[in-house]
C-alpha cells in the first residue's frame, strides 16, 4: 500500500454554500470532483496527523462511493484513525456526537440534506470542526480559495474498506472504527429526557406516526422509539434508508408530508406526527388538529425545556436566525435570557453555543437543537415534544394555544420560488436593496416601516461580521418581510420570502395563516415585483 500523488485541475464552482458543498451527483461524479474538495479541506487544517476523522453520511446515492474516497484521502494525508458508521451512515446530529464524545480533530457529513437523491438528484460534503459543528466561514473561505488553485492530491491505493461490520482494520498507518451509527446517540437521548415518562405516555395509549422518510432516521427512530420508549411497531414508517430516499423528497414540510398531515386532521388519527429529513437535523411537529410552525416550536420547546431533565436547571440564552419569526423573542423576554439572532446557516450558532451563551436554536427551515450536540436534530426535537407533553398531559393543540394566550401568536409563512434564473434573482434582490434607505418612517399599507436594511451579523464571541445576510423590512406593529436568496440550492437560484405578523396574547390567533398575512403578501409583490420579473404567478412551495 503506497501514498499516491495524483495530479489534477482546479473546479471553479466548489465554493461552500449554507451548509457545506451541494451538487448534483453528475457533478460529483466528475473526475476528481471529491478528491479535490476533501483535499482542499485537508490543505486548509492544521495539526490533524495522527488526529481521528469521523465520516458519515446519509446514505443517499454515491455516498458508499465517495466515503471510500474520503477514507483513502485521510489515510494518505496522515489522519491516524477514522471513525465511520456502519454502512457509512451516520444521521448528521449523531456524527455531531461521535466528533464531540470522541474528541475527534473534526468530522466529514456526507449528505445534502432535505435535498432529493438518486442519480439524477444531489449529493454534499460538509466538514465540521471539533466542536462538533460546520465548520465557520475563515475555513469554508479557505477551503474556497485552496479549490482554485488546487493541483496535486493524496491518496492510498488500498482496494475498497469493508463498512458493513463493526470493528477495527488498518489501511496504511491509519485504522478505521466501523461503529454502529445509533448507540452513542440513543444513550445522549437517554440522558436528555425523561424515557420512564414517555414510556408511560405510549403504554397509557398515546399513539403517534413518525415518518422517517425512507431517509436516515428510520434506524435511530426504530432503536429509541419502537425500541427504548415501547412505541407500538409502526410507528415509524418509512423506516429503511434507501439510497434514491425511495424517489422522494425527504423534506419534513407540510408539501411532502401531506399524508400525515390530512390523517393528524382526522378525529381517528394518532395524537402526535412528526417526521425528519434526509440527513436526521429537520423536524416537523403536527399534533392532532394542529401543525406546530418551525418558529412557533422554537418558541414551545424554549418555554417548557425545563421539564426534561437535561435542562431542568433552566437555559442559558436562545438563538435564531434572523428569518426565522420572534416569537422565541418574547419567551427570552420573559425569562430574562439572552436572545440572539444570527444569519441562516446552523454554524452561526456554534460560537454561542460554545461561550455558554445560548442553550436551545432554531431555525425557520425546520431545524432546532440545543447544545448538545452542535447541528440541528431532529429526532432530539421530536423526543423534548414528547416528554413536554408526557409531563404536561395535554394535548399538542392545547398547549400551543396556551403559549399563545401567554405571548401572543406570530403568524407566519414562507414563500419559495425554486429554480429562477440567477440573474433575474440577484438583480430582483439587488435593486429591492436599493430602495432600503427610503422605507423607515413611510406608511405602507397602513404599516409604518420601524427599519429596512439588509442583515448584518456581528459574532458577539468572536467579533467576526457577515454582511448581506438578507433584506427585511420591518414595521412598527411588529409584522416584518424578510426577502434572501437561499444558500442550499443547486439549480439556478431560490428567492425566499419570510413574512410574519404579530397578533398580542388578548389579540385573534384562530385566522387562516396566509389569510392573515396577506396584506404583506400584496406589499412584498408592490416592493420586490416578485410576479412581473420572474413570470411566476406562485411559489414554488408555501410552507
Ligand atoms: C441548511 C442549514 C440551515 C439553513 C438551511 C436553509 O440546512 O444548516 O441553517 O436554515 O440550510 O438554508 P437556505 O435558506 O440558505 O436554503 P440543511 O438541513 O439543508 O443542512
Amino acid at each position: 500500500m503506497t501514498i499516491q500523488t495524483i495530479k489534477t485541475t482546479p473546479y471553479a464552482d466548489q465554493k461552500p454554500g449554507t451548509s457545506g458543498l451541494r451538487k448534483r451527483v453528475t457533478v460529483y461524479q466528475q473526475p476528481n470532483y471529491v478528491e479535490n474538495y476533501i483535499q482542499a479541506i485537508f490543505d486548509s487544517l492544521e495539526g490533524f496527523a495522527g488526529q481521528t476523522l469521523v465520516i458519515g453520511g446519509d446514505g443517499r446515492f454515491y455516498n458508499d462511493v465517495a466515503i471510500q474516497k474520503a477514507i483513502r484521502i485521510a489515510a494518505a494525508n496522515g489522519f491516524g484513525k477514522v471513525l465511520v458508521g456502519q454502512g457509512g451512515l451516520l444521521s448528521t446530529p449523531a456524527a455531531s456526537n461521535v466528533i464531540r464524545h470522541y474528541k475527534a480533530f473534526g468530522g466529514l457529513v456526507l449528505s445534502a440534506s432535505h435535498n432529493p437523491g438518486g442519480p439524477e438528484g444531489d449529493f454534499g460534503i460538509k466538514y465540521n470542526i471539533g466542536n462538533g459543528g460546520p465548520a465557520p466561514e475563515k475555513i469554508t473561505d479557505a477551503v474556497f480559495a485552496r479549490t482554485k488553485v488546487i493541483d496535486t492530491y493524496k491518496t492510498l491505493d488500498t482496494p475498497d474498506i469493508d463498512l458493513g461490520s463493526i470493528g477495527t482494520q488498518e489501511i496504511g498507518d491509519m485504522v478505521v472504527e466501523v461503529i454502529d451509527p445509533v448507540k452513542d446517540y440513543a444513550t445522549l437521548m437517554e440522558q436528555l429526557f425523561d424515557f420512564g415518562a414517555i414510556r408511560e405516555l405510549f403504554a397509557s395509549g398515546f399513539r403517534m406516526t413518525f415518518d422517517a422518510m425512507h431517509a436516515v432516521t428510520g434506524p435511530y427512530a426504530h432503536a429509541i422509539l419502537e425500541g427504548m420508549l415501547g412505541a407500538p411497531k409502526g410507528t415509524v414508517i418509512n423506516g429503511t434508508p434507501s439510497p434514491s430516499f425511495n424517489d422522494g423528497h425527504p423534506d419534513p414540510n407540510l408539501v411532502y408530508c401531506k399524508e400525515m398531515y390530512d390523517l393528524l386532521m382526522t378525529p381517528t388519527g394518532p395524537n402526535f406526527g412528526a417526521a425528519s429529513d434526509g440527513d436526521g437535523d429537520r423536524n416537523l411537529i403536527i399534533g392532532k388538529n394542529r401543525f406546530v410552525t418551525p418558529s412557533d416550536s422554537l418558541a414551545l420547546l424554549a418555554a417548557n425545556a425545563h421539564l426534561a431533565p437535561g435542562y431542568k436547571g433552566g437555559i442559558a440564552g436562545i438563538a435564531r436566525s434572523m428569518p426565522t419569526s420572534a416569537a422565541a423573542d418574547r419567551v427570552a423576554e420573559k425569562l430574562g435570557i439572552e436572545m440572539h439572532e444570527t444569519p441562516t446557516g446552523w454554524k452561526f450558532f456554534g460560537n454561542l453555543l460554545d461561550a455558554g451563551r445560548v442553550t436551545i436554536c432554531g431555525e425557520e427551515s425546520a431545524g432546532t437543537g440545543s447544545n448538545h450536540v452542535r447541528e440541528k436534530d431532529g429526532l432530539w426535537a421530536v423526543l423534548l415534544w414528547l416528554n413536554i407533553l408526557a409531563v404536561r398531559k395535554q394535548s399538542v393543540d392545547e398547549i400551543v394555544r396556551e403559549h399563545w394566550a401567554t405571548y401572543g401568536r406570530n403568524y407566519y409563512t414562507r414563500h419559495d420560488y425554486e429554480e429562477v434564473d440567477s440573474a433575474i434573482a440577484n438583480a430582483l434582490v439587488d435593486d429591492l436593496r436599493g430602495r432600503l434607505a427610503g422605507l423607515p418612517g413611510q406608511v405602507l399599507q397602513g404599516l409604518e416601516v420601524a427599519y429596512a436594511d439588509d442583515f448584518t451579523y456581528h459574532d458577539p464571541v468572536d467579533g467576526s461580521t457577515s454582511a448581506k445576510q438578507g433584506v427585511r423590512v420591518g414595521f412598527k406593529d411588529g409584522s416584518r418581510i424578510v426577502v434572501r436568496l437561499s444558500g442550499t440550492g443547486t439549480v439556478g437560484a431560490t428567492l425566499r420570502v419570510y413574512l410574519e405578523r404579530y397578533e398580542p396574547a388578548d389579540g385573534q390567533h384562530d385566522l387562516e395563516t396566509q389569510a392573515a398575512l396577506e396584506p404583506l403578501i400584496k406589499l412584498t409583490e408592490s416592493l420586490a415585483g416578485i410576479k412581473a420579473r420572474t413570470g411566476r404567478s406562485e411559489p414554488s412551495v408555501i410552507t
